[in-house]
């Protein structure tokens, strides 16, 4: 286990699966600054260590994943610091994003704002019953900054984005798995287990894989699709040059179960 200098979040790895917990309790985990910085640092960490294979995103306690942005602490910023800000949380939820190996969001409660959109760069969001989700930036004079008005139309599509953006409403868990923007709901008490469970399913599978469909999807959303068809192909090609893809291949032939060995 370990869990190193970091003091807003939680950083802890239990059967190679990285466990980010963001851990302001108190106020409902609002992202400020710091924490921010610890975040993208945890996310460094794990795309560096051999001995993750996965990465689950939550929040402490009961009530909120993430209730967005720190508004205190935003409420300062004059315009220049603003678009700098919206920057550097970009920049953080796109090395979330881009670490290479599945990133699962165990939404416990709020998932607001900024908190929707760390939800969002997640690559699968798995949620209680009783989280609640939205981009309610309208209610306070701004927009998402940290990828929203991006992530979510891309997830959800344009309509149901521009609803949800313009109004600032928030919406169910039910609602949220019903327009596509998260993945599975589960009664709260078992969300743990049941993203503990789809940890080992995703660990049990091909490393190598799981690196190049991440790179030929989240590149190819990006661009052209004849484009996005080559990059696909390279990926495809690349693949033939693993240890995985002969061992899955083989496993297969010979009726047992693969055991990758991850390069
Ligand atoms: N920031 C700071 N503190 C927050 C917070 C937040 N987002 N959300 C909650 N808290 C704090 C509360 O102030 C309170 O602190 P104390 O007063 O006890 O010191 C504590 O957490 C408990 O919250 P409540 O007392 O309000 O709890 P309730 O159960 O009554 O209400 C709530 C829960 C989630 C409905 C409510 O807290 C709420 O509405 N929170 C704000 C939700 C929200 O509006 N989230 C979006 C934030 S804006 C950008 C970059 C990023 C973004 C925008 C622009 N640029 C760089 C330009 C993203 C923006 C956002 O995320």
């Amino acid at each position: 286990m370990a869990d190193h200098e970091f003091r807003c979040i939680r950083y802890e790895i239990r059967d190679e699966t990285a466990w980010i917990t963001v851990n302001r309790p108190e106020k409902l985990n609002a992202l400020d600054r710091r924490t921010m910085e610890e975040l993208g640092r945890a996310a460094d960490e794990a795309a560096a260590d051999p001995g993750v294979r996965v990465v689950v995103v939550t929040g402490a306690g009961e009530k909120a994943f993430v209730a967005g942005a720190d508004i205190r602490e935003m409420s300062t910023l004059d315009a220049r610091e603003g678009e700098a800000f919206a920057r550097f949380l970009q920049d953080t939820l796109d090395r979330l994003e881009r670490l290479g190996k599945p990133v699962v969001a165990a939404v416990n409660g709020y998932a607001l704002g900024g908190g929707c959109e760390l939800a969002m760069a997640c690559h699968v969001r798995i949620a209680a019953d009783t989280a609640r989700f939205g981009q309610p930036e309208v209610n306070l004079g701004l927009i998402p900054g940290a990828g929203g008005t991006q992530r979510l139309q891309r997830i959800v599509g344009r309509g149901r984005a521009l609803d949800l953006i313009l109004s600032g409403e928030t919406i169910d868990a039910a609602e949220a798995h019903r327009i596509g923007l998260v993945n599975r709901v589960v009664p709260a008490a078992d969300l743990q287990r049941t993203v503990e469970a789809f940890a080992a399913l995703l660990r049990a599978k091909s490393p190598t894989a799981q690196a190049r469909a991440l790179e030929a999807i989240l590149s190819g959303g990006e661009v052209a699709q004849p484009e996005a068809m080559r990059t696909e192909a390279a990926m495809f090609g690349l693949c033939f040059a693993t240890a995985d893809m002969r061992e899955g291949t083989a496993a297969f032939l010979e009726k047992r179960k693969a055991a990758f060995p991850g390069k």
